[in-house]
């Protein structure tokens, strides 16, 4: 049903393997967790730091085109719940530092490399959040597309990023939830509003399948991923389940998905839709998207702002260490 998957680069068979190689391998296809200080190949360590240290950015860097709309949400009750969704993501960030760290890179190399641009974070946040219904697109299509790629996750082989991803995953179902909340709203609303949730849908539809990466023929990293269980499903397969748990919620809001060539296809079972422009994708991930100058900008500029308050807390934590052993004032 999809296209090819390609072989990564280094992926072993079998008989490549080592022994040592090979009992990693057997543990994780008996489903079995790995923990921080057990052995592991070099590849599936630094494939998790890549790819949870990428997912600790998206949700810090994520947290931005929606801080954008914190001062201007139009009543209270919106603004508690969207101050209460960003700093969730904070949360789920500094989750996912942790878990990173545990696998022997400190979370400054993961801030020098993100600030470096040698980092990636997720292609979506490159794009603007114009108008308040971009507030319920994102908390629908982006955080939907999240959940759908983060609940397999939550079975990855990795011990303590499936455990970060338990309680991420909670916290994301509310997130969705609160972006349709708003979604429903502005669909039932006037025809001004109507149309700005239509709009929003219209701007966010394919940068939200993008999330889930470049199609399986041109995927360099599924399948050694897959191998080792630390990804569950190729992109392929969740950007088809994203497109058909939307679709149907995208018809009950009364809006269109900006996509001519959709139909439901009977013998798949599933909506047969039209790819995003790739290009686009490349050039994004490229640096080239319409934002991301501004969110690396915005990142860079915070973690300046916030020397002075590290330092404090290293010259603090040197004094109290020096209180108790003054040896270690040395
Ligand atoms: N954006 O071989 P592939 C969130 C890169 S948002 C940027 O398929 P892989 C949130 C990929 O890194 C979600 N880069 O890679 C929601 C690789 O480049 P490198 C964040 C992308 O790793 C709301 C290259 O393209 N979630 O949490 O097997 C508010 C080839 O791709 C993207 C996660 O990160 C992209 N969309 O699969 C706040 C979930 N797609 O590294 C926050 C965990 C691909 O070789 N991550 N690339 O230079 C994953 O599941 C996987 O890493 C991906 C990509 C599915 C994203």
């Amino acid at each position: 049903m999809y296209a090819q998957m390609v072989k990564s680069e280094g992926m072993k068979s079998r008989d490549e393997m080592s022994a040592e190689e090979q009992a990693f391998q057997d543990r994780i296809d008996r489903g079995e967790k790995i923990e921080p200080k057990e052995w592991m190949p070099e590849g599936y360590r630094k494939t998790l730091i890549r790819q949870i240290g990428q997912h600790a950015h998206s949700e810090i860097v994520g947290q931005l085109p929606e801080g954008n709309w914190i001062t201007r949400a139009p009543t209270l009750e919106r603004k508690a719940i969207l101050l209460a969704k960003v700093q969730d993501e904070a949360g789920h960030g500094l989750y996912l530092y942790s878990a990173c760290e545990t696998l022997g890179v400190t979370r400054d190399e993961l801030m020098e490399l993100l600030h470096a641009g040698k980092m990636k974070y997720s292609s979506i946040f490159n794009y603007p959040t114009l108008t308040w219904a971009d507030m319920g697109a994102v908390g629908w299509l982006v955080d939907g597309a999240a959940i759908m790629n983060q609940v397999p996750l939550q079975r990855t082989s990795y011990g303590p990023y499936s455990r970060a991803m338990i309680r991420i995953c909670k916290e994301e179902s509310f997130h969705q939830r609160q972006g349709y909340a708003i979604m429903m709203k502005m669909a039932s609303g006037t025809p001004a509003q109507k149309k700005m949730a239509q709009d929003a849908l219209n701007r966010l539809w394919y940068p939200s399948l993008m999330m889930f990466g470049p199609s399986d023929k041109d995927s360099v990293h599924s399948a050694q991923s897959m191998s080792w269980k630390i990804k569950m499903n190729s992109n392929d397969e969740l950007r088809q389940k994203f497109v058909d748990q939307t679709v149907p919620q995208a018809e009950y809001l009364g809006l269109t998905v900006p996509d001519p060539a959709l139909k439901w296809n009977e013998d798949k079972g599933g909506y047969d839709f039209s790819e995003p422009d790739w290009s686009e994708f490349y050039d994004v991930l490229a640096g080239n998207g319409p934002c991301n100058k501004d969110r690396l900008g915005a990142r860079v500029k915070a973690w300046e702002d916030g020397a002075w308050f590290r330092d404090g807390l290293v010259a603090h934590a040197r004094k109290a260490a020096a209180r108790r052993t003054p040896a270690a004032a040395e």
